[in-house]
């Protein structure tokens, strides 16, 4: 990237993730947050980006609204911030394949789950129902599918016998604010990128369970 990447963060509540990027990578003249997008008004990240001085709008649903109606004005006002790269942070809204393909390649999402298991929502409730020994969080490339992207990056956790929903999430999340800051920088550094729904870091083909180091 040229000058510094232009970083669009999409949010819907406590922006924890929103938090670890401001504080993890914008500290370079690499990658600067321009703005905030919140589709609930009382979402806590809101909050975060003022005290941080991070422009911030709203696109709250109407009602009785279409999926492609509010992905419309959703798109006019994140055509202002003229992105490099846009960042959904716990955005809790399925983007139609429009939205989606028009910025193919420069939008990322974290999901917290190892995919391809768990796509979709109440991910720690399932791993622990399913008797799973680990879990995790998935820094993916966005495309039209739902978390069906290609995974950058993962991170495992440990689920314990007498886990619950909540104490999962809380030790995922602590992993998720570790990885996402550096897949934030590595874009903005220009090393990665997504080719024919592959993701590539350095030149080189990232595997199925994100980028690992040999
Ligand atoms: N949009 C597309 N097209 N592709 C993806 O991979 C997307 C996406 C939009 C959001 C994040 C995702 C996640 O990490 C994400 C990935 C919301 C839902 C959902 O069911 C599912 C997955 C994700 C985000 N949302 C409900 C809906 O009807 C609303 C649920 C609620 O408001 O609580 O939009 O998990
Ligand atoms: C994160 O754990 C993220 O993985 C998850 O919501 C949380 C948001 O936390 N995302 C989804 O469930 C998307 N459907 P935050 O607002 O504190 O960053």
């Amino acid at each position: 990237m040229e000058s510094s990447c232009r970083i669009l963060v999409l949010i819907s509540g406590n922006g924890s993730n929103l938090q670890a990027i401001i504080d993890g990578c914008c500290d370079n003249l690499q990658a600067d947050i321009v703005g905030v997008i919140s589709n609930n008004p009382d979402a806590y990240g809101l909050i975060r980006a003022h005290q941080n001085e991070i422009d911030t709008s709203c696109v709250i649903p109407h009602q009785g609204e279409s999926r492609g109606e509010y992905d419309a004005r959703l798109d006019a006002v994140i055509a202002r911030y003229q992105p490099d790269l846009i960042v959904l942070a716990g955005f809790m809204r399925i983007l139609s394949h429009q939205l989606v393909e028009k910025y193919q390649g420069r939008m990322i999402n974290i999901h917290p789950s190892l995919l391809p298991k768990y796509p979709g929502l109440n991910t720690h409730a399932r791993a622990i129902e399913a008797g799973d020994s680990e879990h995790g969080a998935s820094v993916h490339f966005v495309i039209p599918a739902l978390d069906a992207g290609p995974v950058i990056l993962q991170a495992k956790v440990p689920v314990y016998e007498d886990d619950t929903p909540e104490l999962l999430a809380q030790r995922v999340q602590e992993q998720e604010h570790a990885i996402y800051p550096l897949v934030v920088k590595w874009f903005s550094q220009g090393r990665l990128t997504m080719k024919n729904t592959e993701a590539w870091l350095d030149g080189e083909l990232i595997g199925p369970s994100g980028y690992a180091p040999d």
